[in-house]
């Protein structure tokens, strides 16, 4: 392979293995296991050429990096792009693309409107829109796993727990997917994306606007906390825009990739089926073995030691939470999905300050899901082409054809 393309760094410290794959390509997100296997194994950090970035691959660097986020900051952005040296595509997102102290104060924000003491009173009308959307599934018996359940029960839930007006939903999911594209190089799926992204945006930037937001819901709760002088007027509709970028389209494919993995693994959903209080688990472990989100980056604020090596400032890097998810030094059978696992400590949420701020809410709506699934459903059969979906960050699929029988 040819290493060519944008170099954003100095190129590598000396004694960093050079990688030459491309891990935006087509081929690798079609199977990327074999690669997450020579990434961890060339180094505790390596430098890949196509794009002039380091990368880290064990759950050991990956885990330091992520918790050293004043070194290793977001606030030049998480994806390729370095904000220091290109404009962001649209607004620096107030949490995500921030570093302490501005970050401290908008996530201890939507930290209070997603906790747990939130989640309560949503519990009952969650699960009840699962057990729903389960009797509806069971009594079709063939179906599309991803459109007809991993998409359709967060839709069924989350915009209106958001407080979005009905109009216009249609837009969430490419949004979303926009937005996750993004992070990635300059690649055909970024590009394309971004050229067809005008009506995604508009649509989210009307939504965000308190007058918009039906009272009650985490949008409006978000606003009255600029009432509260949490945070101004002109933060609020950020903080909304980062619900409905990083809460809808990951729930989808955290649901869709535990589906997959029950109907792989049959031995699984018996186990979950004899005991449907695991389907919080489940979902979990189908988080640390699909790795819905697989990877993100950091900048350097200074020269750093990595895994041995001195690595310089405005240097990018490039976290595979995938393959830390899997990494045998970390986990035992790590490519085993086991839902009786011990999962505390995966880093599909990420870790530390930037961890998933809406994690409750994904579990949530994962457990309900699932627990539904388990006390009703005796087998789930693959019947069609397994259609995979690509994205610059997300795993998973485009189609799952299954056939399930009662139990
Ligand atoms: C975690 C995440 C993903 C995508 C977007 C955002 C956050 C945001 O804050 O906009």
């Amino acid at each position: 392979m040819t290493a060519t393309a944008t170099s954003p760094g100095q190129g590598a410290a000396p004694g960093v293995p050079h990688l030459d794959f491309d891990p935006f390509s087509i081929e690798f997100f079609a199977d990327p296991f074999a690669t997450h296997e020579e990434l961890r194994e060339a180094g505790p950090v390596v430098y890949l050429d196509t794009y002039g970035v380091y990368g880290v691959a064990r759950y050991a660097e990956v885990h330091a990096v992520l918790n050293d986020p004043l070194t290793f900051c977001s606030s030049r952005g998480v994806g390729l792009s370095d904000f220091a040296k290109e404009k962001p595509w649209r607004p620096q997102s107030i949490i995500l693309e921030a570093d302490p102290p501005a970050h401290t104060r908008t996530r201890a924000v939507l930290g209070q409107v997603l906790s747990a003491t939130a989640m309560k009173p949503l519990r009952s009308h969650f699960a009840a829109r699962a057990e729903a959307k389960a009797d509806e599934l069971l009594a079709r018996g063939s179906f599309d796993a991803i459109t007809d359940l991993a998409e359709a029960y967060p839709l069924s839930v989350f915009p209106d727990a958001l407080g979005l007006q009905q109009e216009g939903r249609e837009h969430l999911l490419p949004y979303a997917s926009l937005v996750f594209n993004s992070f990635g190089p300059p690649n055909r799926l970024r590009q394309e994306a971004i050229e067809r992204s005008a009506p995604h945006q508009a649509y989210v930037a009307e939504q965000c606007r308190r007058e918009n937001l039906v009272p009650g819901g985490f949008g409006a709760c978000i606003h009255a906390r600029a009432d509260a002088g949490d945070i101004t007027h002109d933060e609020a509709p950020l903080l909304v825009r980062s619900l409905l970028s990083a809460g809808l389209d990951t729930t989808v494919y955290g649901i869709g990739a535990t589906v997959y993995c029950l109907a792989r693994f049959p031995d699984q959903l018996a186990k979950l089926r004899s005991d449907p209080t695991l389907a919080r688990n489940a979902f979990e472990e189908a988080v640390r073995f699909e790795s819905p989100v697989q990877t993100f980056f950091r900048t350097t604020t200074r020269e750093v030691e990595l895994g041995g090596h001195s690595i310089g400032e405005g240097e990018k890097i490039l976290m595979f939470l995938g393959a830390a998810n899997r990494d045998p030094r970390r986990w035992e059978n790590p490519d085993r999905y086991d839902i009786t696992r011990r999962t505390a400590g995966h880093v599909g949420f990420g870790s530390g300050i930037h961890m998933c701020v809406g994690q409750l809410v994904a579990r949530l709506e994962g457990e309900v899901m699932l627990s539904a699934l388990a006390r009703r459903v005796g087998s789930i059969e693959i019947t069609g082409e397994v259609k995979r979906r690509y994205n610059n960050t997300l795993r998973g699929l485009e189609s799952l054809p299954i056939t399930i029988t009662p139990a």
